[in-house]
C-alpha cells in the first residue's frame, strides 16, 4: 500500500521542487483546511444541533441567510483574525471587508465565500466552500478594496467539498490537487494529484427552470448541447446540483461545462466575481480547463465592487470555447 500523503507533507514538498516562497501562503492554505474541518463537522451534525434552516436575514446581494452560512462564516473569520498573515477578509456573508486589526503589515488578503450551495443545507446536499488568497502589493488596511479592484495578485485558490467525503482541493499556479479528509485520522489527504479537466463533455449543469429568461444566444449553446451528435459526443447530459462547487469539481473530473448566463432576474449573472468566479477560474485554469463571462476570461477581469456579479462558464476548455463563440454570435 501507498504511503498516505498529508496536506501540509505535500505542500511543504511543492515548495521544495518547485523552489516557492515558504512566506506562509502554505500555513493559509493549511489553516483553511483547519477551517474546512470544523464546517465538515457542523454540517455533518446539523439537523441533530439545531443548524438547519433560515436566520430570517438577508446577505449582501440578497441571498437568504441560512444558519450554517453565518457559521461557516465565523468560521473562515476566526481562523484568520489572529493569524497575522492576512489583513483584510472578503466574504459573501459580509457587506464590507473584514480588516484585521493587527493586520497592517500581514501580506495576503482572503476571499471567501464560506458556505457555497447553501439551499441545499436543509436537505442534505452537497455545498462547498471557496477561498482564494491575495499577495498585497503594499501594506496598511486603509486601501485594501482598492487593491483587490487593481493590484492585489491572485496566489492560491481552491475550494471544498463537503459531499459523501469532504475533498479540499487548491491550486497556487503549479497545477490542482485533491485531498479526501480521512475522518479517523483528522487528516486531508492526497487522493486525487495533479487533476485533469478533460477536453470536452459529456455533462452539462445549468439551472434550466431560468432557460426562458436566457439571452436567444445562451439558449441556442443549451440547444445545442442537447443535439443527437455521435461525433462529437452529443447530447450532454444534465447534472445540476444546485452547489457550484459540486457542479464544477464533476465537470473538473469527469469533463463538461458548469454554466450561470445572465438572465432576467439577473442581468449581470447572479455568481460573485471576486470569491466565486474567480478562485474557481483559477484552479479550473490550473486543471487544463477554461472559464469565462462569455465576452472575457474571468481570470482577465477586476471586481468594480466586492460583490460585483458577473455571467460565468467554467469546465471543459473546449466546451467553454464554444460557449464564448455561441455568445459572441448574433444569431441565425
Ligand atoms: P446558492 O445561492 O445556494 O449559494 O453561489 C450561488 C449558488 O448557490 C451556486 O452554488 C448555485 O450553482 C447557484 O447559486 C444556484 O442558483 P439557482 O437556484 O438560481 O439555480
Amino acid at each position: 500500500m501507498k504511503a498516505a500523503v498529508t496536506l501540509d507533507r505535500y505542500l511543504a514538498s511543492e515548495e521544495r521542487l518547485n523552489e516557492l516562497s515558504t512566506s506562509g501562503l502554505s500555513e493559509l492554505i493549511l489553516q483553511m483546511a483547519f477551517a474546512a474541518k470544523i464546517v465538515a463537522r457542523e454540517i455533518r451534525r446539523a439537523a441533530l444541533v439545531g443548524k438547519l434552516g433560515l436566520v430570517g436575514e438577508r446577505n449582501p446581494t440578497g441571498d437568504a441567510q441560512k444558519k450554517l452560512d453565518l457559521f461557516a462564516n465565523e468560521v473562515v473569520i476566526d481562523a484568520f483574525g489572529e493569524s497575522g498573515l492576512v489583513a483584510a477578509i472578503a466574504s459573501e456573508e459580509l457587506e464590507e471587508l473584514r480588516t484585521i486589526d493587527c493586520g497592517g503589515d500581514a501580506s495576503y488578503l482572503l476571499c471567501a465565500d464560506p458556505l457555497d450551495g447553501s439551499s441545499n443545507t436543509d436537505v442534505n446536499g452537497a455545498v462547498g466552500t471557496i477561498f482564494s488568497f491575495y499577495g498585497r502589493s503594499r501594506t496598511g488596511t486603509c486601501a485594501v478594496e482598492d487593491e483587490l479592484r487593481h493590484d492585489a495578485e491572485l496566489l492560491a485558490a481552491g475550494y471544498v467539498l463537503y459531499g459523501p467525503s469532504t475533498m479540499f482541493v487548491y491550486s497556487r499556479g503549479q497545477g490542482a490537487n485533491g485531498f479526501t479528509l480521512d475522518h479517523d485520522v483528522g487528516e486531508f489527504l492526497l487522493s486525487h494529484e495533479a487533476i485533469r479537466c478533460p477536453a470536452r463533455g459529456p455533462y452539462y449543469s445549468a439551472n434550466l427552470g431560468r432557460y426562458h429568461g436566457w439571452p436567444a444566444n445562451v439558449q441556442r449553446f443549451a440547444d445545442h448541447l442537447i443535439e443527437r451528435d455521435t461525433a462529437s459526443g452529443r447530447p450532454y447530459s444534465l447534472r445540476y446540483t444546485g452547489a457550484l462547487v459540486a457542479d464544477l469539481h464533476r465537470s473538473l473530473l469527469e469533463g463538461g461545462i458548469y454554466l450561470y448566463p445572465a438572465d432576467e432576474a439577473h442581468p449581470n449573472g447572479k455568481l460573485r466575481l471576486l470569491y466565486e468566479c474567480t478562485p474557481l477560474a483559477f484552479v479550473a485554469e490550473q486543471a487544463g480547463g477554461r472559464a469565462s463571462s462569455g465576452r472575457r476570461r474571468i481570470l482577465e477581469l477586476r471586481p468594480q465592487s466586492l460583490h460585483h456579479t458577473v455571467p460565468f462558464a467554467v469546465g471543459s476548455r473546449e466546451d467553454v470555447e464554444l460557449y464564448e463563440k455561441f455568445a459572441a454570435s448574433r444569431g441565425p
